[in-house]
């Protein structure tokens, strides 16, 4: 019997192809909705692989539930959603999908700021709505970029590709992060500060850090009400790093000018969540690494590490660097 994989999301035929000939593969097929849970369980009991999304909980219940369970595949590289510590526990090999999507999330990133200070999305709103008569000094007049001061807050491998975009604007780059980057400092410029001093100096707040105990909720009211009043924070990390609540109130109070945020903490976002209701606020439904080539790469990705593992060899790009996968009866 070939091995069982299943697809948590329809991806397209063309992905899918070249593990047809070596395993059965099935998919959840509706696009608008994610895998229901005791479908995600029931299927986890039969499968042999996992290609799953940031939407699924990988939890400890679906892991120990996966008998022949070899290897999840997570198409993000970030990995919040999976509970890593018990794969490894239960020989389950975690990957993800890091640098493919580097420069296209960063992309996004600095697209995401540009929309904010420079009131792009109101704009464009503005001239649909035929609300465009005359023209005024100042009319939708939002903030330069270049030359001002940007402050990363997670400088990984976005982080450092959103600085290298920042040189081009000839900004100046702060960042925050829990290891030193000498190459972003001698190559970029970029002066690492404590996280309270980066909000306090930086023009644009920009969080790429991942989600773990550490950083949830790292950016509080105090935190906003530290920045400057002309700040502008985007978010295109997870949406849990931030107390929405505090966000929300900080904007209204005047206390920070805008936010771009990729990511919520619940995703999908309601539409009438306050926070939508802001014009100073630009909201995106969580594509950071959504362009079609980088997605086809991601999704490649997933396939070849599942594949690999199926096989018996290690996979390209592993989480659980401690992995040993089990002799399974
Ligand atoms: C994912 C992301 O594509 O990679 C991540 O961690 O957040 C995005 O690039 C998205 O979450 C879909 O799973």
């Amino acid at each position: 019997m070939k091995p069982y994989v299943y697809i948590t999301r329809k991806l397209p035929d063309e992905v899918i192809k070249p593990l047809l000939q070596n395993f059965n593969v099935n998919m959840w097929d509706h696009d608008d909705v994610p895998v229901p849970r005791d479908i995600l369980l029931s299927e986890a009991k039969k499968a042999d692989a996992l290609l799953t999304m940031l939407s699924d909980t990988i939890d400890e219940a679906i892991l120990t539930a996966g008998k022949n369970l070899k290897v999840v595949a997570n198409l993000a590289v970030g990995f919040d959603n999976i509970d890593v510590k018990a794969a490894s526990r239960e020989g389950i090999a975690v990957c993800n999908t890091p640098d493919v999507l580097t420069d296209t999330t960063a992309d996004l990133t600095f697209g995401l700021l540009m929309a904010t200070a420079r009131r792009v999305v109101e704009a464009a709103e503005f001239v649909k709505e035929d609300k465009w008569k005359s023209w005024s000094p100042l009319l939708l007049a939002g903030h330069d970029i270049h030359h001002k001061t940007l402050g990363i807050v997670g400088m990984g491998k976005i982080g450092e590709t959103v600085a290298k975009r920042a040189t081009g604007f000839e900004m100046d780059i702060l960042y925050h992060n829990r290891t030193r980057k000498p190459a972003a400092e001698q190559q970029l410029g970029a002066v690492y500060m404590s996280f309270e001093e980066l909000v306090e100096k930086a023009d644009y707040i920009v969080c790429l850090t991942p989600l773990t105990p550490e950083t949830k909720n790292m950016f509080t009211r105090e935190v906003f009400q530290k920045m400057k009043q002309s700040a502008i924070f985007i978010n295109a990390s997870r949406g849990p790093v931030v107390d929405e609540q505090a966000l929300y109130e900080a904007l209204v109070a005047g206390e920070i000018a805008g936010a771009g945020l990729d990511v919520f903490d619940k995703e999908p976002i309601d539409a009438s969540h306050p926070l939508l209701k802001l014009s100073n606020v630009v909201a995106l439904p969580h594509i950071g690494s959504a362009s079609v080539e980088t997605r086809t790469t991601m999704m490649g990705l997933c396939i070849d590490n599942i594949a690999a593992v199926l096989k018996g060899t290690e996979p390209k790009t592993l989480v659980n660097k401690d992995w040993m996968p089990l002799v399974r009866a």
